[in-house]
């Protein structure tokens, strides 16, 4: 059932997944004695407000993220509540990178909290580096994090979080069976719940349902997304450790096969990248503050417009709207070949972005 990847030395475990406990809630323990043991809620305030984190002795209390705080509040009346200080998590967040980037610059950052590392140019044990990590973030830092040990990005991930908070977790080749065989169809990485729920929708509930599906099948489905799927559930992912730190912008364009002046067409297009551009930075937890719209015209010349919001935004139907009036100001009257929608300005979200009703 499970086929070797080609490109993967399966015997090195040099892929290293680590992601911060209870992120922000530890950074408010971590800032003030007083709340050590305490549960501690880190989220928005007023009414509509939701949990952005709660530390482990609040998750005893089922609470846990996106949770309306109000209800929140209901479970654990004695909680520590706080608002989110973003800024003082990002400064935490570098000092933890700074540490990691000492070890290896293999690094993809993927959140505040969170990070891909490629350890194999040290020539250590994995299970030795991960403890000196560990050691060292909470010597100079003073918190705890939890790792995941493996030959690709999506077991990493998974071992990660086998056994948070504060551990360590290898998955090796021989485990990956009786590790992905029992597994929900929504842990494996690129089944959100939407996808969940179609396959639950056709009887296929664990990972050892969806192995009888075929790779057709799962690109029929899913689309290019389904393929990488039926790979991953075989322990199979390619994916490279992706070192360029941050990302400026989000975007996407299309090249038209017949050029065209017709402006529902043109868009429909804006449309269905809006759409795509608000579901990525809502997954990165992103917001962005420019939206830039290109076209490129069948001579070939390229006229972009850009147009920057009052607030960061990462709703798909203000990134629409914003596209639609950008569309208006361009010259129609020629053919279009090519057209583009961007979002740059990035910055990571703030609480008062995720309330309840965003
Ligand atoms: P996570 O790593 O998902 O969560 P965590 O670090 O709080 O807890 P865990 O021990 O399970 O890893 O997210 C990192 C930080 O990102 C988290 O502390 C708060 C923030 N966050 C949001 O802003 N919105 C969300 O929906 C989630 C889940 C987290
Ligand atoms: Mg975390």
């Amino acid at each position: 059932m499970y086929s070797m990847p080609r490109s993967q030395d399966l015997e090195k475990l040099n892929i290293l997944h680590i992601d911060m406990d209870a992120f922000y809630a530890s950074v408010e323990e971590r800032d003030n004695f007083n709340l050590k043991g305490k549960p501690v809620i880190v989220g928005g305030l007023s009414n509509h407000g939701i949990v952005t984190t709660a530390n482990y002795e609040a998750r005893k209390y089922g609470i846990h993220s996106a949770m309306p705080i109000f209800i929140a509040r209901i479970k654990c009346p004695n909680g520590i509540y706080i608002r989110p200080r973003m800024h003082r998590y990002r400064e935490v967040s570098r000092e933890i990178f700074n540490i990691l980037y000492d070890i290896t610059s293999l690094i993809e950052q993927v959140s505040v909290d969170e990070a891909y590392l490629d350890i194999s140019q040290l020539g250590r044990d994995p299970i030795e580096v991960s403890q000196k990590i560990k050691e060292i973030v909470m010597r100079d830092i003073g918190l705890t994090m939890s790792i995941g040990i493996s030959y690709n990005k999506f077991l990493a991930k998974l071992a990660s979080d086998w056994n948070k908070p504060n551990g360590i977790k290898i998955i090796s080749q021989d485990m990956v069976p009786d590790i992905l065989l029992p597994l929900p169809v929504k842990s494996v990485h690129g089944i959100g719940p939407k996808s969940a729920k179609k396959l639950n929708n056709i009887g296929i509930y664990t990972v050892r349902d969806l192995m009888y599906l075929t790779e057709e099948f799962l690109v029929d489905l899913f689309g290019k997304q389904g393929g990488e799927i039926y790979y991953r559930i075989r322990g199979i992912d390619n994916r490279e450790i992706n070192t360029e730190r941050e990302r400026k912008s989000l975007g996407t364009e299309i090249t038209f096969s017949h050029d065209t002046k017709d402006k529902e067409v043109l868009k429909t297009y804006i449309r269905t990248f809006a759409t795509e551009i608000s579901e990525s930075l809502k997954q990165k937890r992103l917001h962005g503050r420019t939206i830039t719209l290109k076209i490129k015209y069948g001579d070939f010349t390229v006229k972009t417009r850009g147009r920057t919001l009052m607030e960061e935004v990462d709703d798909e139907k203000i990134i629409y709207e914003t596209g639609v009036s950008l569309l208006d100001e361009m010259d129609l009257n020629e053919s279009i070949r090519l057209i583009g929608l961007t979002v740059s300005n990035l910055s990571p979200s703030t609480m008062e972005q995720l309330s309840l009703f965003s």
